[in-house]
């Protein structure tokens, strides 16, 4: 109800166990407000479940699948994407990480076919050093990329301005470059606060969205400070204000 009225299209949820969900009643929640879901992210599958793509136990590896098409089963019931990051998985002591991209890209080339069966797209997100140890830079994920998306296969790409600004040499030219795979994209300042908050020029990133012609989603994923509602006002106070300024300059200049 608050996030209806705030003026969000959608919400988008981490998600640990879908069969916990009740379905009818948050399709039922969601009608009333008016509010789509963007997607599920998956980061808590592995923070609290312990499930990765890179897990060298293969029991584990196809408990990881198992749970992430579960959640594209639920995301297809709500029209969303399924975001993919943190459960690619750190590694653990003597683990090879060439090794583990070959097993990450089986596993996602699993679940992207069954997500696609579906109808629902699978976005994989650079994450920032500190969060994961390889597959960082925009660079780094299509290269990743151009390997998992064979014979059909189309895993698209979530960009998130909180990671490219520690990752990536520009945050426009990184969303240039993505162009062909964007799929979804994530809003936080530099310091993970709500837009408006740190130093990233968010003007200069709508204006690009908008000239690649990106309809996709803007999720604003940011830590809740001052709180949850207060971060949320914040964020899509700011970024009225950002979409207004880019309305405005896209006809006359970039296009
Ligand atoms: C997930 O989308 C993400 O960006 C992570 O940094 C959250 O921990
Ligand atoms: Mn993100």
């Amino acid at each position: 109800k608050k996030i209806s009225a705030l003026g969000y299209d959608a919400v988008e949820f981490l998600i640990t166990n879908p069969a916990a969900i009740h379905v009818e009643e948050l399709k039922r929640l969601l009608e009333r407000y008016n509010v789509k879901v963007s997607g599920f992210r998956t980061g808590l599958v592995y923070l609290k479940g312990g499930l990765r793509f890179s897990d060298p136990d293969a029991v584990m590896r196809a408990r990881a699948v198992q749970r992430v098409k579960e959640i594209a089963k639920l995301a297809a019931e709500f029209d969303a994407q399924v975001l993919v990051g943190l459960m690619q998985g750190n590694l653990g002591k003597g683990e090879d990480v060439q090794r583990a991209k070959v097993w990450i890209k089986e596993s996602l080339r699993e679940c992207a076919r069954f997500a696609a069966d579906h109808g629902v797209t699978i976005s994989l997100e650079p994450v920032n050093r500190f969060e994961l140890g390889y597959h960082n830079t925009v660079a780094e994920v299509m290269e990743f990329l151009g390997e998992v998306n064979q014979d059909g296969v189309k895993v698209r790409m979530l960009l998130d301005t909180f990671h490219m600004n520690i990752e990536d040499p520009s945050i426009p030219a990184g969303i240039v470059a993505a162009r062909e795979l964007l799929g979804h994209v994530h809003f936080a300042d530099s310091n993970r606060y709500a837009p408006g908050c740190g130093h990233i020029n968010f003007f200069e990133i709508v204006k690009v969205l908008k000239a690649l012609g990106y309809d996709g989603y803007i999720t604003v994923e940011v830590l809740p400070v001052p709180d949850l509602y207060g971060a949320a006002k914040l964020s899509i106070e700011y970024l009225k204000t950002v979409l207004l300024y880019a309305e405005v300059r896209v006809g006359g200049s970039i296009l």
